[in-house]
């Protein structure tokens, strides 16, 4: 069995107490890997290592250029070792082989070139004022940075916080989910190899609630919380952040609705809808689980949706070929399936999945579901879409604000006005038409209503993860 340890002040260490907690292999049910387990002191040890590598070390003080530099080198060391980090998230949640090499390790790497590339040419605010003085913006790194990160994408996740707060001169310790450990110890490893001083990077594993995950959000010597996970744990996150009045950005939970215009390209909406729904099992915030269909192209899409959904290859998802894999975990499978049961209580059919063997379900799809059922507002996080049929453009701009969540939608439609309108009034914090998943990291990433607080990517990042001081001077007498 491998093992994955804590990373702190540069070396990778054991739990002080030396509790150890197995990852389980969800294709396999059973255990893979032994990894360290966490607890509050593991947690105080990594904050003091990431505490005293900003204060004392060089990482804070270094230019922008040389920062990227070493931030490019752990780029190039994510792809020569894509092998390892992908099976080390497939064996942890179980998505196929092909996503986790072909997309999350390439993207993990992009994020590390983005935002060392990013952090050097982002032009700084300057203000020349009118009374012969000047003032201009100096974005200095916000300190230490707690990083929460989920199970769904564990690397991608990761890099997506780890690579804009290391750019502007943070110092971070990482806190992977428990079922998806290992990428975050590789990471760590690579980053040292990579010429990371000890401390600016630590990685700690373990729980949230009265462990780990709580120590780090309620530490003073923190100076900020980034999460991605669900609503409920942001709430918890979120009051224990304003002990310190530790600023957070939170990424939460999402019931993506995706409309589909009786314009449509039929084809290129069915297939975006495919992937929107059924891509990593469902286990995407940004999922397209409620899928309205303009009512006279009904029969047709729904006939299309399903013989694609029905044809995707559910197996190990170790095999190149596989493209639904198991769910992540046991519990999450039972989540997940009892969802299925609930539909079906609450009078909803199933037009076709269900649940397959193992702790996997079938892509699934569930039709004449109320708006107001629970399959249709609750976040299943699974191969589950629900789909309605919408009569015009109004019901269905109210049919998608009408949930708790406000993460993203998407529309297809060949009506270049109606898709702008749309976009506007749909209460989101992205919108994607005729297309879906299509990211330009400079762009605001974050959501609305329940579905978070604060928005990542590009300059938004930078918000962030620094504290942007106003100097001004006096210059008339220069
Ligand atoms: O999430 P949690 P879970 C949704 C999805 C899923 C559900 C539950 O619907 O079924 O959430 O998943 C850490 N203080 N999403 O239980 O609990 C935890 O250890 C500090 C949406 O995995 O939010 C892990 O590292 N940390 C989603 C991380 O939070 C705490 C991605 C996420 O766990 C903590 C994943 C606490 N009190 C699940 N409690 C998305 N938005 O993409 C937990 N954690």
């Amino acid at each position: 069995m491998e093992s994955f340890g804590h990373v702190i002040a540069g070396e990778e260490v054991p739990s002080i107490d030396g509790a150890t907690f197995p990852s389980v292999d969800p294709w396999e049910q059973a255990p893979w890997s032994t990894v360290a387990l966490g607890s509050v002191p593991d947690a105080e040890r990594a904050v003091d290592a990431a505490r005293k590598a900003f204060d004392d070390g060089p990482w804070a003080r270094m230019s922008l250029a040389e920062r990227g530099q070493v931030l490019h080198r752990l780029a190039d060391l994510i792809l020569a070792n894509a092998d390892e980090l992908a099976l080390a998230d497939t064996t942890d949640m179980g998505k196929p082989i092909s996503e986790t090499r072909g997309h999350d390790v390439q993207r993990s790497a992009q994020n590390f070139r983005f935002f060392a590339d990013h952090s050097t040419v982002t032009p700084a605010e300057s203000y020349p004022m009118p009374s012969g003085h000047h003032a201009y913006t100096q974005y200095e790194p916000a300190g230490v940075v707690a990083a929460i990160a989920p199970w769904n994408f564990p690397l991608m996740m990761a890099s997506w916080k780890v690579a804009p707060a290391l750019a502007w001169g943070n110092t971070v310790v990482l806190k992977p989910a428990e079922q998806s450990p290992a990428s975050a110890t590789i990471l760590a490893r690579l980053a040292l190899e990579a010429g990371l001083p000890p401390g600016v990077l630590n990685v700690v594993h373990g729980f949230g609630p009265r462990s780990v995950g709580q120590a780090l959000t309620e530490s003073p010597l923190v100076d900020r919380i980034t999460f991605t996970g669900e609503s409920t744990t942001g709430r918890a996150i979120s009051r224990a952040a304003a002990l310190n009045l530790t600023p957070v950005s939170l990424e939460l939970g999402g019931k993506g609705a995706n409309i589909v215009f009786d314009d449509a390209d039929l084809e290129q909406a069915v297939s975006w809808s495919i992937k929107a729904i059924y891509s990593n099992s469902g286990q995407v915030c940004l999922a397209g689980s409620r899928l309205y269909v303009q009512r006279g192209i009904f029969d047709e899409f729904l006939e299309r949706f399903t013989r694609a959904a029905d044809q995707l290859v559910i197996g190990d998802p170790k095999r190149d070929g596989t493209q639904i894999g198991p769910l992540s975990s046991e519990e999450h499978f039972r989540k997940v399936s009892g969802y299925l049961d609930i539909a079906v209580a609450d009078g909803a059919r199933l037009h076709t999945g269900g649940v397959g063997g193992g702790w996997t379900v079938r892509p699934t799809v569930v039709i004449g579901a109320e708006q107001h059922a629970r399959i249709t507002q609750e976040e299943v996080f699974g191969p589950v879409v629900v789909i309605l049929p919408f009569d015009d453009e109004p019901a269905a701009i109210a049919a998608a604000n009408d949930t708790p969540y406000g993460l993203n939608a998407m529309l297809f439609t060949r009506d270049l006005s109606r898709a702008h309108r749309v976009s506007r009034a749909l209460r989101v914090g992205t919108v994607w038409t005729n297309c879906f998943f299509v990211r330009d990291l400079r762009a605001p990433f974050g959501g609305a209503k329940n579905s978070g607080v604060g928005r990542e990517g590009g300059t938004y990042s930078r918000e962030f993860f620094t504290e942007p001081k106003a100097i001004v001077m006096e210059i008339a007498n220069a």
